[in-house]
């Protein structure tokens, strides 16, 4: 059975559940604490970071790597086009939803939670600072009292992570005028990663995550809510009603998340 080690909050780790329910492989997944976690994280593989895929004896960190792994281990439902020009479009289109939209969207949210009371409310009553502190990633510190304070999310920080996110949305607006898919006619990596690195510019529509509900369909101001937009965020609505399974109190087909801290 495939182990998704995994924060449930985390944008990347959304990148992988989506190529695994794409796939249609079932998975349990474990859900680390964050801090004493990764230290058995970091024995198990080398480093601190979710994803990780444990595979009977085979760990694999990254979500590149693991989308790579995946595409290798279980072909069925391909993930990369054959065709060499579309499989390097795929690639760096991957790559620049991690890089540029990941990022940045990180940064916007957290501006958000700064700047907009009714988002962070929509939050903040169910959260736990676990829950903030898997949002934030490995930003040390008392995680409160970074939001829009702290380095890298500064108002300065937030207006350029905004700016390039406009972009970003407007080039994929365009894009998907005319085909279904980033990169043509069938589901690629490259609709997955999109798909899971937008998450913290809005949350999915509907609880195919386990946060709280009133965060479904919620997002950073100016992005998640325009006009401007909204065929994007239609876009994903589908590939999620498509392609990614409801959360349904336990992972799929699995034993429950369990959390795993120091021995
Ligand atoms: N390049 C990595 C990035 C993974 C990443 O940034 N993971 C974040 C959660 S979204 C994390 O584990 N943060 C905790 C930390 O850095 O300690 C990937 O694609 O998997």
């Amino acid at each position: 059975m495939l182990e998704l080690y995994q924060f449930e909050a985390s944008h990347h780790c959304e990148k992988i559940r989506l190529i695994l329910d794409y796939k249609q492989l079932p998975y349990t997944t474990v859900e680390v604490t964050p801090g004493v976690g990764q230290i058995d994280l970091y024995r198990m593989s080398g480093q601190r970071q979710v994803p990780v895929l444990k595979n009977g004896s085979e760990v694999i960190a990254d979500s590149t790597a693991i989308a790579r792994y995946l595409e290798t281990q279980y072909p069925e439902r391909p993930l990369v086009p054959t065709d060499p020009k579309q499989q390097g479009l795929c690639w760096m289109m991957e790559a620049w939803a991690d890089e540029s939209i990941g990022t940045n969207a990180r940064t916007v949210m957290i501006g958000a939670f700064s700047q907009h009371p009714n988002f962070r409310t929509a939050l903040l009553p169910v959260s736990t600072p676990d829950l903030l502190k898997n949002l934030v990633g490995s930003v040390p510190g008392d995680v409160l009292s970074l939001l829009g304070t702290g380095v890298g999310f500064g108002p300065d920080d937030v207006r350029s992570a905004t700016e390039i996110l406009r972009q970003n949305l407007e080039s994929l607006c365009l894009i998907l005028q005319t085909q279904p898919y980033l990169l043509g006619e069938q589901p690629t990596l490259a609709d997955f990663a999109v798909a899971g690195l937008t998450m913290y510019i809005k949350f999915p529509a509907k609880q195919y995550v386990d946060l709280p509900v009133g965060i479904c369909d919620k997002g950073v101001p100016g992005l998640a809510d325009v006009p401007q937009f909204e065929s994007f965020w239609k876009w994903r609505d589908r590939l999620y009603a498509d392609y990614r399974k409801l959360h349904t109190g336990g992972p799929t087909g699995g034993t429950g998340p369990v959390t795993i801290g120091i021995e």
